[in-house]
C-alpha cells in the first residue's frame, strides 16, 4: 500500500530517576550521600532515507516512544542514556507539527533528519543535593517525562517520469494499467486535461509516473493544451515518449512509418524549444498499440532506428502486453535517477535545527499565575519541568520544592489561596497537598 500522509503521535524516552542511597562501609557508620543521576531519554528522530518509498509503515502504528533513560545507582552510578528512536521516512517527506500547524522540517535528502520529541533529563541522585547546609539529602530528582507531540507526515509526490507524446497514443490507458490512477480514457485528442499521478509498484519499491496531457506542434508556444504541462513534465527523471503504431499502419494493413517518424520529430522539436534541459532529459522510446497488427514489427523498428529513432519497448497498454516488463526494466533507471538528482541538490543536514527544547536555561522564575474556576493554575516551562521532577513523597524532596517556590516568591500565593480553599496547580500537578 501507498501512502503520503501520515499522523503519527511521538514521546521522547522520559528520564531516568534519581537514585537515593547511603555509603556502608565497615568502618563509616554514617556514609555520605551516593544516590547517582537518572539517565537522559533517548529522543524521536524522523530522518529521510533513500529505500523508503512510502509511509506506509505509519498506517497501522500510531505512537512512537523511544526508550527511557535507565534510573541512577548507589555509588554514584550514572543511569545509562535511553537509546534515540530513528523512524525512517522518504526523502521528500514534509514534518510538521499537528498541533501547532508549524511546519519542523523538509528532509530533501537522505539523512536529513530532526528530533522531533526530545526526552527527559535524568533527575538527579541524593549525592547532587549534597551542601554545606544540606548534609544528609534524603530524596532525589524524579526524571524528567520525554516531551510529546503529534507530528504530520506528508510525503511531496514528484513524478519520477513523465509519458508523453501526440494526443490519444495511449498515455492514459498506459498509466491506469500499471498504476491505481483512474483517467479518462477516451477516442479523441486531449482527453486528458490535467497531468494525473500514478504510483506504481515493482519488486517491492514505489515510483511516481506522470500522464500528461497530449502534446502537438506548436505546444511550446502555447498551442493545444499549452506549454503548462511542459513545465510539469520539466521535473520529471525520465521521459517515456510513447508512439502510436496505429499512425504507421495504412488502410490495407502495411506499414509506413512516415507519420510516426513525423510524430516523433516533432513532439522532439517542442521539447527542444520548450527548455534545451527538458530536451536533454533520459528518454524511453516506447511504440503502443501492438495488437492493432499480426504483422511482424521487425521491418518498422529497423526503419525507426534508421531514422535515429531507438525502441525500448514495444507494448498494447490495452491488453497490458509488455507492460509490466517496460515497468521493471524502469525501476533501476528511476533509482539511478533519483541519486544523481540528489547529488546535485545540497543537502540541508547542516542547516536543519535539531529540535531540542530543553527548558533548562529557561529561568524558573518565568511563570504565569492565573486563577480561573476556582483554581490557581500556574505556568513556566522550567517550574512545570522542576515540579515533575520533585518526588513528593519524600521528606527531603517536598522542603527543597518549598525552598524554590519560597525564593521565587510563590509560596506565599499558594498558601493564601488555600486559605480560601483554592487548589494550586502547576501544570498539570496539584502541589497544594504537599506543601
Ligand atoms: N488497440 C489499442 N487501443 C489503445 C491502446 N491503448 C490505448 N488505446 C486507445 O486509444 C485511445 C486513446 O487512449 P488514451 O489513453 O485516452 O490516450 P491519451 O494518450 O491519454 O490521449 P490524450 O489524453 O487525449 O492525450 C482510447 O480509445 C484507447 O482505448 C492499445 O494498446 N491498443
Ligand atoms: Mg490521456
Amino acid at each position: 500500500m501507498f501512502l503520503d500522509e501520515a499522523t503519527i503521535d511521538v514521546t521522547g524516552g522520559n528520564g531516568g530517576n534519581g537514585c537515593v542511597s547511603w555509603r556502608h562501609e565497615k568502618y563509616i557508620p554514617m556514609g555520605g550521600p551516593e544516590g547517582g543521576d537518572g539517565g537522559y531519554g533517548g529522543d524521536v528522530i524522523i530522518e529521510a532515507n533513500a529505500n523508503t518509498d512510502t509511509l506506509s509503515d505509519f498506517a497501522a502504528k500510531k505512537r512512537f516512544s523511544a526508550e527511557p533513560g535507565g534510573p541512577g545507582r548507589g555509588r554514584k552510578c550514572h543511569g545509562h542514556d535511553g537509546a534515540d528512536l530513528v523512524l525512517f521516512v522518504p526523502t521528500g517527506t514534509i514534518v510538521t507539527d499537528a498541533t501547532a500547524k508549524e511546519v519542523l522540517a523538509d528532509l530533501q535528502a537522505p539523512g536529513d533528519r530532526i528530533a522531533v520529541a526530545a526526552g527527559g533529563r535524568g533527575g538527579f541522585g541524593n549525592a547532587h543535593f549534597k551542601s554545606s547546609v544540606r548534609r544528609k539529602p534524603d530524596f532525589a530528582e524524579k526524571g524528567e517525562p520525554g516531551e510529546k507531540r503529534e507530528v504530520k507526515l506528508d510525503l511531496k509526490l514528484v513524478a519520477d517520469a513523465g509519458i508523453i507524446g501526440y494526443p490519444s497514443v495511449g498515455k492514459s490507458t498506459l498509466i491506469s494499467m500499471v498504476s491505481s490512477a483512474r483517467p479518462k480514457i477516451a477516442p479523441y485528442p486531449f482527453t486528458t486535461l490535467v497531468p494525473n499521478l500514478g504510483v506504481v509498484t515493482v519488486k517491492g519499491r514505489q515510483f511516481v509516473l506522470c500522464d500528461v496531457p497530449g502534446l502537438i506542434e506548436g505546444a511550446s508556444e502555447g498551442k493545444g493544451l499549452g506549454d503548462q504541462f511542459l513545465r510539469h513534465i520539466e521535473r520529471c527523471g525520465i521521459l517515456i515518449h510513447l508512439l502510436d503504431l496505429s499512425r504507421a499502419l495504412r488502410p490495407d494493413g502495411t506499414i509506413d512509418p512516415k507519420s510516426l517518424i513525423a510524430d516523433y520529430r516533432s513532439i522532439r522539436r517542442e521539447l527542444s524549444a520548450f527548455s534545451p534541459r527538458l530536451a536533454k532529459k533520459k528518454e524511453l522510446v516506447v511504440l503502443n498499440k501492438t495488437d492493432l497488427t499480426l504483422e511482424s514489427l521487425s521491418p518498422l523498428l529497423s526503419a525507426l532506428k534508421r531514422a535515429r529513432i531507438t525502441v525500448a519497448a514495444s507494448i498494447s497498454a490495452a491488453t497490458k502486453q509488455g507492460t509490466d516488463a517496460l515497468m521493471n526494466s524502469l525501476l533501476p533507471l528511476i533509482l539511478k535517477e533519483r541519486s544523481t538528482k540528489l547529488q546535485a541538490k545540497p543537502s540541508l543536514k547542516a542547516v536543519i535545527p535539531t529540535l531540542h527544547p530543553q527548558t533548562a536555561e529557561e529561568g524558573m522564575r518565568n511563570f504565569s499565575v492565573e486563577e480561573k474556576k476556582g483554581k490557581l493554575v500556574i505556568s513556566g516551562k522550567r517550574l512545570e519541568q522542576f515540579t515533575q521532577m520533585t518526588n513528593f513523597e519524600s521528606q527531603g524532596g517536598v522542603r527543597r520544592f518549598r525552598d524554590v517556590l519560597r525564593k521565587i516568591g510563590l509560596l506565599s500565593t499558594v498558601e493564601r489561596a488555600r486559605k480560601k480553599g483554592i487548589h494550586a496547580f502547576i501544570g498539570q500537578i496539584r502541589i497544594d497537598l504537599h506543601l
